[in-house]
């Protein structure tokens, strides 16, 4: 009899696993609470995949061998916790797909970072001429294209979700890019149980495997003093200390790797600006040289990277106002780097879904460089109570065309409005993007 796989949830990450599930010769069901996007109910009717929507038939769901959750899908949850007690064996997209590619492996996690460095080292990759495939977090999912390609490399973005399920799976080169605290509400408010899921990234790895990873976050330093491994450290700094892989010394980006240590170029040319986007391109650099790409080709790739939307994107200057779109900016952490790498007086959007921010990590730089804030969100008591006194002029707007003609009228020629919310966007918009591009059209209509 073939063995039974149950996918829960029928987005990208489920129906890639139906995709792949069905190939490899399994008797396949999904199952989803809610509807399922036309697109995907197109993609399961042309693989003949059984489906069910709008509920999750517990007792069709007991009767799996193994169990596929999409990342989307709570773990501490009914049907989750159910199935759990019933003793099921429940494991993520990556870990299931991970089994049926003999391809390298290439996994940035972090907290902040992750989209921008996996974008980076795809380039490094794809420049150099290699068969590369960009998957996970960021957008086609990795199983469907383990069902569907042939690739030699995976550049995946790997979320906590996703990680919480992988057991078996080896990355050859994990990227730790920080961690700070977001999504906590999976984790039962405790922040070391997100650590600890971040930290599976390193599973599996031996010492012909490779971890790059911030040696300036404090977070994974402890963990590393803590936990054994065998994986080959690759850490980066800003700072020139020993030991490190990739390092800058007077505005260069150094590497230092398998006892050779090279300049590959001034950090003024890279395309990414902002301290935190340095640290993405070390990051993505390391990657490169550890898989032997010569350095002129991460030079290029590091010059002439076209950024990521949503991400410190300029839009547009209105009578020498710029403005700054870094939707994506959906904790405290984030918009931190972004305030630190504005030059000019800010006018700042933020405000949204709070996935229980601390606001008095930012009490500095919003003394120094905010002058008004422009509160976007159902529920604005916590961003005005943190701010009280510390900036000038705080205003509450309900929509973004709203919110962007408060911003206008409160900033001055040479001042910057920048929307990097903090908060995530779902009690206004439907996603992230939603929110950056509904600000892009009110810039475009002021
Ligand atoms: N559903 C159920 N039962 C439930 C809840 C949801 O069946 O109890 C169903 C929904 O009706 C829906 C499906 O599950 O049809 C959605 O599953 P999903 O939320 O896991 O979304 P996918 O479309 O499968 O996309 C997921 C990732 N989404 C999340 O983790 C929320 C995508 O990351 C990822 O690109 C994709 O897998 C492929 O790997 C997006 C994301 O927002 C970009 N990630 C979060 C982030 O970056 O902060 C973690
Ligand atoms: P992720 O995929 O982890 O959400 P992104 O690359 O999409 O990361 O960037 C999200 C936001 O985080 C950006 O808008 C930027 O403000 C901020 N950011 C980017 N890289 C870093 C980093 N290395 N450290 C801290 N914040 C960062």
């Amino acid at each position: 009899m073939k063995e039974k796989v149950i996918i829960l949830g029928a987005g990208e990450s489920g129906t890639g696993s139906a995709i792949l599930a069905m190939m490899k010769g399994y008797d396949v069901f999904v199952s989803d609470r809610g509807t399922i996007k036309d697109k995907y109910r197109a993609d399961l009717d042309a693989y003949a995949i059984k489906y069910e929507e709008g509920e999750h038939s517990i007792e069709k769901l007991l009767k799996a061998d193994l169990i596929i959750k999409s990342p989307g899908i709570a773990g501490d949850k009914w049907p989750v916790n159910e199935l759990i007690k019933a003793g099921k064996k429940i494991i993520s997209e990556i870990e299931f797909a991970g089994k049926y590619t003999k391809a390298k492996k290439i996994c940035i996690t972090g907290s902040n970072g992750k989209t921008t460095t996996t974008n980076l080292i795809y380039d490094i990759l794809k420049r150099n001429g290699l068969n590369v495939a960009l998957a996970g977090n960021i957008g086609i999912s990795f199983a469907r294209q383990v069902a569907t390609g042939n690739y030699e490399y995976y550049v995946i973005e790997l979320s906590s979700f996703q990680l919480d399920g992988m057991y078996e799976f080896k990355a050859d080169i994990a990227v730790l890019m920080n961690i700070t605290p977001d999504h906590l509400d999976r984790y039962g408010n405790t922040f070391q149980e997100y650590i600890n899921s971040k930290f599976r990234v390193i599973n599996n790895q031996t010492s012909d495997d490779y971890l790059i990873y911030w040696a300036d976050d404090p977070v994974i330093l402890k963990e590393l003093s803590i936990r054994s491994y065998e994986v080959q450290l690759m850490p980066f700094s800003e700072h020139k200390i020993k030991g490190m892989a990739g390092y800058i010394e007077n505005n260069d980006l150094n590497l230092s790797i398998h006892n050779k240590t090279e300049r590959i170029m001034t950090i003024y040319d890279l395309a990414l600006k902002g301290r935190h986007n340095t640290y993405n391109s070390m990051a993505a650099a390391i990657a490169g040289k550890i898989l032997n790409i010569r350095k002129e080709i991460i030079r290029e790739s590091l010059t002439y990277f076209q950024g990521v939307e949503h991400r410190l994107e300029t839009v547009i200057a209105v009578h020498g106002i710029n403005f700054i779109n870094d939707s994506k900016a959906t904790n405290v952490n984030s918009s931190w780097y972004a305030l630190e790498c504005m030059t000019n007086k800010v006018v700042w959007i933020a405000g949204g879904v709070d996935k229980g921010n601390d606001y008095s990590e930012l009490h500095g730089l919003a003394k120094e460089r905010i002058k008004a804030i422009v509160c976007l969100g159902k529920e604005n008591n916590k961003l005005i109570d943190a701010f009280k006194g510390i900036v000038p002029t705080i205003v509450e707007t309900m929509s973004m065309p709203e919110a962007v003609k408060s911003a206008y009228y409160l900033a001055s020629t040479g001042d910057t409005v920048l929307l990097s919310p903090a908060c995530a966007s779902f009690d206004l918009f439907d996603n992230y993007e939603d929110r950056g591009r509904k600000f892009k059209e009110a810039v475009r209509n002021l």
